[in-house]
């Protein structure tokens, strides 16, 4: 395959900066304290995210792979050949192959905001893939993203996997389906994949796992304060908590202060009582019709669900 020039649309390193150190300062001073789940993912977070999809407790990126592989042959009927296939957040991309490999797509156009992700992850697709055209995007696909003209005239299929969906309260959700209704355009599909409600003992184990792996990738929230906007957080004394909240149908967590405490950040004193917390994750659940509602209200028509894995997990493909 051809790995055409990475496309550089919004993500500068100064704007990101800003927006971690706005999103910390303002996340530092509410009363219930909350820093957005985007912010785990840099170089240390990443690779903890990847040692949690190995983890035995977290079965959301193996229900995935696995329904990928068990109704490839039906997932492609459903799509048919010759789209442009945009992954939103790409990522490492471990899924791509397997829905590429089924539908015979005509492009390939990974979007995620860390570039060297992107360039890692295209140039081994490329080799796997030759004679397919690869149009990396570096962009937060939380924006409405200018799609690389090339694949203007091809029928598109949006590719949203991992139930990062789950990660957005409704509003953000509703907005982000909405957006990339816009942008890839009348007559284009979504693949998207969804986590089911299920017992909690399952899912407080995905996100509380003994290994403590979890907890790590949380806490490192902390560290990368500590590290890019010049913190003194005692990260020593906070501890990883994931609770299931019923109302919202979201696991959360938190990081919650073992004593109380007094530090700085980015040249600002902050103060923390004994047992207080830090929200630092949603991770919304969906039931079918939930699911269904979701999408119908980002512009989404559902079309067919592949979701028989235990525990259960949900692939959907909807039409703009
Ligand atoms: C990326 N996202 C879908 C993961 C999730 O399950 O919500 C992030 C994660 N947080 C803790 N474990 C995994």
């Amino acid at each position: 395959g051809v790995v055409r020039q990475l496309r550089q649309v919004s993500a500068d390193n100064d704007g990101i900066d800003l927006a971690f150190r706005a999103d910390v300062r303002a996340g530092l001073t509410q009363a219930q304290k909350a820093i957005p789940a985007r912010w785990f993912y840099d170089a240390t977070g990443s690779a903890l995210f990847e040692d949690i999809t190995a983890l035995p407790e977290y079965y959301p990126t193996r229900s995935e792979t696995d329904l990928l592989q068990r109704h490839a042959a039906a997932i492609a009927a459903a799509i048919g050949p010759g789209r442009a296939v945009v992954e939103l957040g790409s990522g490492s991309s471990t899924k791509t192959p397997l829905l590429l490999e089924a539908i015979a797509p005509a492009a390939y156009v990974p979007v995620d905001i860390s570039g060297d992700f992107l360039r890692g992850s295209a140039m081994a697709l490329a080799a796997r893939f030759p004679g397919l055209p690869i149009y990396p995007v570096e962009a937060d696909f939380m924006q409405a993203v200018d799609l690389p003209r090339e694949i203007a005239a091809l029928p598109k299929l949006g590719f949203f996997p991992g139930s990062t969906i789950g990660n957005m309260v409704a509003r953000t959700a509703v907005d982000l389906l909405r957006n990339w209704r816009g942008s890839l355009g009348d007559g284009s599909l979504l693949l998207i994949g969804v986590d089911r409600i299920k017992d909690v003992e399952t899912l407080i184990a995905a996100y509380d796992d003994p290994a403590g792996v979890t907890a790590a990738f949380n806490l490192n929230l902390l560290e990368r304060i500590n590290r890019e906007l010049d913190g003194t957080i005692p990260v020593e004394n906070f501890s990883h908590r994931a609770v299931w909240n019923d109302i919202y149908a979201r696991i959360e967590m938190h990081l919650v202060a073992a004593c109380a405490m007094d530090f700085q950040v980015d040249g600002r004193a902050y103060h923390m009582a004994k047992g207080e917390t830090i929200h630092s994750e949603n991770s919304h659940k969906y039931g079918p019709r939930d699911a269904n509602l979701l999408l119908r209200a980002g512009g989404w028509t559902p079309l067919a669900t592949w979701d028989d894995a235990d525990p259960a997990f949900a692939l959907i493909l909807a039409e703009a």
